[in-house]
C-alpha cells in the first residue's frame, strides 16, 4: 500500500470475515484454495517460452504423461486445488461442456464454483497478459448432495464473490464480495498477494474504447453508430477516444476498470441467420460485472443487464458492453435508438 502498510490476502479475508460474526470461515478457506491454484499457474505462465508448455503439440513429461497447453493445465490446477475442501459441490468451466462434479471421496459444500481457467487463450504463445476470471454462488439445493445445474445457472446478481487473476507484467488478483473492489499484487519473492489497490472505482467516464475493429463489418447498427460517435471530435466530450485491444478479456477489462474506458464485444452478425456473441455469460461477463458494478461502472448487453440474465446453460454466450458509466450509458442510447428505428 502506499503508506508501506503491508496486509496479505490472507489477512485481508480474515478482516472482512470479522464483520459477519456467523461466518465459519468457510469462504475464506474456500478462496485460499483457489489462490494456490492461481499462484501455481502464474509460475507456469511466467515458465512459458522456457519449459514445453505452449503450443498445440503433446510432449511427454518424465513420469511419460502428456505435457498439457496452458489452459488445461490452469483448468486441471483449479480442479485439483478445488475438489477436496469440503466447499464446493460442484465446479464449471469454460474447458468442460459439463457440470464438473465433486468426486464422490470427498465432501460435498455449499459453495458453486465457476470459472474461466485461461482467458485469451489466443494470446498464450505470444508472451501477451492473459487471465483466470471466476466467480462464487452458494447452492440452491439441499446441502450435503452433489451440486446440480440449478446450482450453477444463477443470475449474476446472485453471485456471493467474482474477480480475475491477471498474468501481466506482474500478477494481479482483483476480486469483491460485494464489499468494493481490491486487487493484490503477487509478490513471488515471498509467494503472497499483497494488497496494492484498495477499493478500486472506475473513473465515471474514460478516453478508451476497446473493441475488435475488423469485426466492423459485421456489428450491428448501434455499435457501429457508437463507435463513430467516439471517434467524432468534441472537445467537452473529451472525443476523439483512443483505441485499445489486446483481444484478451481480463487485460483489456482491467485496463479500462483502472483508467476508465468501455470494452465491447457486440453480437457478430457475419452470418445474419446466426447472429453470435462471443463471450459467455457465466464465468466471464457475469464475474466482470459484478466487479465493475462495485467499482461504480456498469455492464450490459445494450438492453439489458448482464447481472440480471439467468444463464440457461452453462456455455451460454451474450453480448458485452462493460466500463464506465457514462460509455456504456451512451451506447446503450445508440442501441436503443438503432433499434427503433429497424423496427
Ligand atoms: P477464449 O475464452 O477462448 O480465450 O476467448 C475469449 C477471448 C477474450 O479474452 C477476448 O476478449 C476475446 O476472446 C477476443 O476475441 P477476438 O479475437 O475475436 O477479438
Ligand atoms: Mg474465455
Amino acid at each position: 500500500m502506499a503508506d508501506g502498510t503491508l496486509v496479505t490476502l490472507t489477512r485481508h479475508l480474515i478482516e472482512e470475515q470479522r464483520r459477519f460474526p456467523e461466518s465459519r470461515g468457510e469462504f475464506s478457506n474456500m478462496f485460499l484454495d483457489l489462490t494456490l491454484a492461481l499462484k501455481i499457474i502464474s509460475r507456469e505462465v511466467m515458465k512459458a517460452g522456457l519449459v514445453n508448455i505452449l503450443g498445440e503439440t503433446p510432449d511427454t513429461n518424465i513420469q511419460g504423461e502428456t505435457v498439457m497447453k496452458l489452459d488445461r493445465f490452469a483448468d486441471d490446477r483449479i480442479f485439483k486445488a478445488m475438489d477436496h475442501g469440503g466447499h464446493l459441490c460442484c465446479m464449471a468451466s469454460e474447458e468442460c461442456e459439463n457440470l464438473i462434479k465433486i468426486p464422490s471421496r470427498f465432501r460435498k459444500g455449499d459453495y458453486v464454483l465457476v470459472f474461466d481457467p485461461l482467458d485469451g487463450s489466443s494470446n498464450i504463445d505470444k508472451n501477451v497478459s492473459i487471465g483466470t476470471i471466476f466467480a462464487i454462488f452458494k447452492r440452491v439445493t439441499e446441502p450435503g448432495g452433489d451440486g446440480t445445474l440449478e446450482d450453477a445457472l444463477q443470475p449474476g446478481h446472485k453471485q456471493v464473490a467474482a474477480g480475475y487473476c491477471i498474468f501481466g507484467s506482474s500478477t494481479m488478483l482483483v476480486y469483491t464480495t460485494g464489499q468494493g473492489v481490491h486487487g493484490f499484487t503477487l509478490d513471488p519473492s515471498v509467494g503472497e498477494f499483497l494488497l496494492s489497490h484498495e477499493n478500486i472505482q472506475c473513473p465515471e467516464k474514460g478516453t478508451i474504447y476497446s473493441i475488435n475493429e475488423g469485426n466492423s463489418l459485421f456489428w450491428d447498427q448501434g455499435t457501429k453508430d457508437f463507435v463513430n460517435f467516439l471517434k467524432e471530435q468534441d472537445k467537452e466530450t473529451g472525443r476523439p477516444y483512443s483505441h485499445r485491444y489486446i483481444g484478451s478479456l481480463v487485460a483489456d477489462f482491467h485496463r479500462n476498470l483502472l483508467a476508465g474506458g468501455v470494452f465491447i464485444y457486440p453480437t457478430d452478425f457475419k452470418n445474419p441467420r446466426r447472429p453470435r456473441p462471443k463471450l459467455r455469460l457465466l464465468y466471464e461477463a457475469a464475474p466482470l460485472a459484478f466487479i465493475a458494478e462495485q467499482a461504480g461502472g456498469k455492464a450490459s448487453t445494450g438492453e439489458k443487464r448482464i447481472m440480471d440474465l439467468t444463464p440457461t446453460t452453462l456455455h451460454e454466450r451474450v453480448p458485452l458492453v462493460i466500463g464506465s458509466r457514462w460509455e456504456v450509458e451512451k451506447y446503450e442510447e445508440f442501441y436503443r435508438k438503432a433499434k427503433a428505428q429497424s423496427e
